[in-house]
């Protein structure tokens, strides 16, 4: 480390908001952008070394608030298998940027604690000094942030000599495709190749998407269905535009040799950071459950003929997330949400319908696991359909994509797990991979199709592009309509209220976030008023991860019903 660049570059970047307190939350720090510089310093800082510490391994930085309003924006690690930062590192990235916050002294004194205590050698740099990727989301702050990010590493110059850490500005791209790239590039480097781009996630996954229409038979531009995407006005649409574009060059089907009608990205904006995620977006969706601004109702909904059915779908701001929705008419309550809950059942339906088919359930030696990952705010309709109807088991975990990654991980060869507001993907073990290759040379359909899965979806975190593709393809092969879909089951009516409270942190769960154990008393309290709202009422209380603020989830048979709920469980909560 050049410690006169460091102090000369720390100056520059963590000065203008000293003693800020930051935390690593959910999904990394999350912040106004104008208080972000000390943190995205330390955050470079801090990816570099991580990645010495592992063996040079090419780690991830990804500049983006997600759905948050266009002021904000954030900063999180990619580890390089594409997973989110360990969670032991949490809290180093913390307290770096906390020292950092404090003075230059204190970021020295931790930095060169952190270095000791993890033994990481900045002296013999033989194998390499860190290799980090950088992408961003179209905020207008990113390039600002990106610029601090950059000092940081610049600061790992080795002496005099012209070796720096290896850095990697892989520009604007969706948060997904930063994961995916950061997984290739050690995939590559194990494999000894040289460098490689993005343009590997559009080979890749377009490729998965040709070979279904291939083996099915259907075309990019011969869908069943008009697909209108809302892109949030963020990076999801203008990197959509480049998928849709190859998927259309390189459909060898093409019948009219025109272009598609069927496919449409509304929403588009990128280049005006201040429409993102305004008044549209999945977040936006999924709490109003409304359609977003720039997406018509369906008014000339056809139930009957080829091509008329209407769907669509919202990104959020960074594409990790997608939902869709169709609504038959001008009313308001023909609005119909098919939100993570119901990506899951479709999922769950369909590998459950593959495996049967592909003979592989047979040998019971197998011994296949299949299951759903959820978190408590799925739907308790989804739970009982996925248990009752399809006999699958489900598992719940607390909110954050890292607890459902890991669990769909941990318990199952073919993990599904969304997050009620679109967040998730499927997880394929080498168990199920190894079964599937070594069987599909008798040319078994079934077994085919779940190895171009293992490719069409995202193995290493939600992806709103590819989860997408995933849905359009379920829907064609097992011919089933939006309303088809729809109908498998039917929501409990519910509500989710946001109470803002004196100190959140006294509000502790157990149980996946299902029950509170602090403060002392409230759980009582919440069950008493819960069973007197009668058989299919629920409600839970749990801190915001994101927000200064409490939420409150209930549900009960009727909208009435779930909106009372809700408000009474709010009263005590505040
Ligand atoms: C973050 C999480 C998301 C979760 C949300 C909950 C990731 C990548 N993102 O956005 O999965 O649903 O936080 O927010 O893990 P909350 O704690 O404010 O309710
Ligand atoms: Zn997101």
């Amino acid at each position: 480390i050049n410690l006169q660049l460091l102090e000369k570059l720390y100056n520059k970047n963590c000065t203008s908001n000293k003693g800020f307190k930051y935390a690593y939350g959910t999904a990394g720090f999350r912040y106004n952008a104008d208080v972000l510089n000390t943190v995205m310093f330390t955050t470079g800082i801090l990816s570099v070394l991580r990645s010495i510490y592992l063996q040079n391994k090419t780690i991830g930085i990804m500049i983006t608030a997600s759905h948050n309003p266009p002021q904000d924006n954030g900063v999180k690690i990619v580890e390089p298998m594409g997973e989110m930062l360990d969670q032991s590192w949490e809290s180093i990235a913390t307290d770096l940027a906390n020292s950092a916050s404090n003075s230059y002294n204190d970021f020295i004194t931790y930095l060169n604690h952190l270095i000791k205590d993890k033994g990481i050698d900045l002296i013999d740099t033989s194998n390499g000094i860190g290799s980090v990727i950088v992408g961003r989301d179209s905020r207008e702050s990113g390039p600002r942030l990106l610029e601090t990010v950059l000092d940081a590493v610049y600061c790992f110059q080795h002496d005099s000599t012209e070796r720096v850490s290896k850095i990697l500005d892989a520009g604007i791209l969706t948060t997904p495709q930063l994961h995916y790239l950061v997984y290739k590039t050690n995939v590559a480097k194990t494999l000894e190749k040289n460098e490689i781009g993005i343009g590997c996630y559009f080979d890749d996954f377009t490729r998965a998407w040709l070979d279904l229409c291939e083996l099915y038979g259907f075309s990019t531009e011969h869908l069943k269905f008009a697909l209108t995407i809302d892109a949030a006005n963020g990076v999801g649409g203008f990197q959509m535009e480049k998928m849709i574009s190859l998927l259309f060059t390189l459909c060898k089907t093409t019948v009219d040799g025109g272009n598609s009608t069927n496919i449409s990205i509304v929403n588009n904006d990128w280049q005006k950071p201040n429409l993102l995620n305004n008044k549209c977006g999945a977040d936006y969706v999924k709490t109003n459950q409304c359609l977003p601004n720039g997406v018509v109702s369906n008014s000339k909904f056809s139930t009957g003929g080829e091509n008329t059915q209407k769907l669509n779908c919202s990104f959020d701001g960074d594409a990790d997330r997608v939902i869709f929705y169709y609504q038959d008419n001008e009313n308001k309550s023909s609005f119909h949400l098919l939100d993570g809950d119901r990506i899951s059942t479709l999922f769950a339906k369909f590998f459950q319908h593959l495996l049967k088919e592909s003979g592989l359930l047979d040998a019971s030696d197998n011994d296949i696991k299949v299951g759903v990952v959820q978190t408590a705010y799925a739907n308790g309709n989804s739970t009982k359909y996925i248990t009752e109807v399809l006999k699958m088991d489900v598992s719940c975990t607390p909110t954050g994509v890292k607890h459902l990654h890991h669990e769909a991980v941990e318990k199952y060869d073919i993990g599904i797990y969304f997050e009620a507001n679109g967040h998730g993907t499927i997880v394929f073990s080498e168990k199920i991979k190894s079964l599937v290759n070594n069987s599909m040379s008798n040319g078994n359909k079934a077994l085919k199709t779940i190895e171009i899965f293992t490719r069409l979806i995202n193995r290493t975190v939600g992806d709103a592009i590819s989860d997408m593709l995933g849905v359009l393809a379920v829907l064609c092969i097992l011919n089933l309509t939006p309303q088809d879909w729809y109908n498998e089951y039917s929501d409990l009516p519910n509500k989710l209220i946001k109470v803002v409270v004196p100190d959140r942190t006294v509000f502790k769960t157990t149980n996946a976030e299902r029950q509170l154990v602090s403060p002392a008393g409230l759980q009582g309290k919440i069950d008493e008023l819960v069973s007197s709202y009668g058989a299919d009422s629920r409600s839970f209380v749990r801190a915001s991860g994101t927000e200064d603020a409490v939420r409150v989830y209930a549900e009960s048979s009727t909208k009435e019903m779930a909106e009372s709920l809700a408000e009474k469980v709010g009263q005590l909560v505040s």
